[in-house]
C-alpha cells in the first residue's frame, strides 16, 4: 500500500517502479526517471561537457550534410515530419531549412509527454520561419505509435540522439516494429546512432571529469526522496560506469558504498544494501554495421542511405520499408 508523504501527490507509476526496482534481486531504476526540472538540468549540462561527443557529433552531420538530408528524404507532394521525442529544435531546424530552401514545406509534428518541452520548441522553431507548419502532438510516443494507421499523408519519423541505445535490443526491435507498421512504402525514418569507437571515448562519456553524469544518476535517488519520501543518503552510493567492448553497451547505475538499510516512506518499506551492491539504471547501446543490420532487418527495415560525423562516431540513417 501506497503511504501518504507530508509534501505532496504521490506519481503513483513512479511509486511503483520503484517499489519493483528496489524490491528485485538485481536491483534496478529506470533512466526514464532521470528526466525530472533538475535531471533536465543535468542533461544539459552533461551534453555540453567536453567528453560527451554525442551531441557536437550528430550536429556536425546536420550542419554539414543537411542538405544531402534534406535531398535523401525530399519527396514530390505534402508530408509531415514526426519527430519522436522532441529535442532541442536545433537539428530539426537545419534539416527544416535544408527542406525549405528546396521548395519543400512539410508538416512538423514534434511528439512529446513534456507540455513544457514543446512550447520551448516552438518558442525557438517559430520566429523566424512563417512558413513553418507546426503541429505539436502532446503524447507518450509508444501509445501514439500504436494508433498510428499507415497511409494518407507520406511520413517521415525521426528518433535523434542515439535515443534508440537506451532501449535493451528486446525494446528497441519493439519500437521499431511500432514505426515501421505505422509506415507504408514510401514512408522513411530517420534514426541516430551511437558508433562504437576507442573504449576510452565512451567510459570518458559517462564518467565525465565534473560529474555531471554521477550527480545524473544520484540525482534518481534524491528523486525518490523528494517524491516518496525516502532517506537515501547520497554519499553513501557512487555512480558506477562501465562499458563493454565486444557487446558496444555502456551501463550505468550507482553503488552503495556502505551495508545499509534505506527506508522509503510512501512505499512504507524499507531497503536492504549490501556494501558494494548496484542499482542499475541505464544503458547505453554503442552500434557498428553488423548490429545495426541485425536491429534493422528484424524490425523490417533496410537502411537506405547514412551520413557520419568527421570522426567517425556518429551516424544518421534514413531506413525505408524492407518490402
Ligand atoms: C539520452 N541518451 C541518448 C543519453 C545517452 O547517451 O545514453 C543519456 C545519457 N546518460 C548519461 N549520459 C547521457
Amino acid at each position: 500500500m501506497l503511504m501518504k508523504t507530508a509534501n505532496q501527490a504521490i506519481d503513483h507509476t513512479f511509486a511503483k517502479h520503484v517499489l519493483k526496482g528496489l524490491s528485485s534481486p538485481e536491483k534496478f531504476l529506470s533512466y526514464r526517471y532521470f528526466y525530472d526540472a533538475r535531471g533536465d538540468r543535468l542533461f544539459q549540462s552533461i551534453m555540453a561537457s567536453p567528453e560527451y561527443y554525442l551531441t557536437d557529433c550528430e550536429l556536425e552531420i546536420f550542419e554539414n550534410r543537411g542538405d544531402e538530408l534534406a535531398q535523401a528524404l525530399m519527396t514530390e507532394g505534402p508530408c509531415e515530419l514526426i519527430e519522436l521525442g522532441s529535442g532541442d529544435g536545433l537539428k530539426t531546424s537545419l534539416l527544416l531549412d535544408a527542406l525549405h530552401e528546396h521548395h519543400q514545406d512539410w508538416v512538423y509534428r514534434p511528439v512529446d509527454i513534456s507540455d513544457n518541452s514543446l512550447d520551448l520548441l516552438q518558442q525557438r522553431l517559430i520566429p523566424g520561419r512563417p512558413w513553418l507548419d507546426f503541429q505539436a502532438i502532446h503524447a507518450d510516443y509508444m501509445e501514439l505509435l500504436r494508433e498510428f494507421q499507415p497511409g494518407g499523408i507520406r511520413r517521415v519519423f525521426m528518433f535523434l540522439g542515439s535515443n534508440l541505445g537506451n532501449f535493451t535490443s528486446r525494446q528497441a526491435i519493439t519500437f521499431l516494429r511500432l514505426i515501421r507498421c505505422a509506415m507504408a512504402p514510401g514512408d522513411a525514418f530517420l534514426v541516430g546512432l551511437d558508433l562504437k569507437k576507442d573504449p576510452d571515448v565512451i567510459r570518458a562519456a559517462y564518467n565525465d571529469a565534473a560529474g555531471h553524469t554521477r550527480d545524473f544518476n544520484l540525482n534518481l535517488l534524491a528523486r525518490i526522496n523528494r517524491e516518496l519520501g525516502g532517506e537515501f543518503e547520497l554519499e553513501l552510493f557512487e555512480h558506477v560506469p562501465d562499458y563493454d567492448e565486444d557487446s558496444g553497451t555502456a551501463r550505468s547505475g550507482v553503488r552503495s558504498r556502505v551495508e545499509q538499510n534505506v527506508r522509503v516512506a510512501a512505499l512504507n518499506r524499507v531497503f536492504h544494501f549490501s556494501r558494494g551492491e548496484n542499482i542499475h539504471m541505464e544503458i547505453s547501446q554503442k552500434y557498428d554495421e553488423a548490429l545495426i543490420g541485425d536491429l534493422s532487418s528484424a524490425s523490417g527495415f533496410v537502411v537506405e542511405k547514412s551520413f557520419v560525423d568527421s570522426r567517425n562516431y556518429f551516424t544518421d540513417q534514413v531506413w525505408v520499408c524492407a518490402d
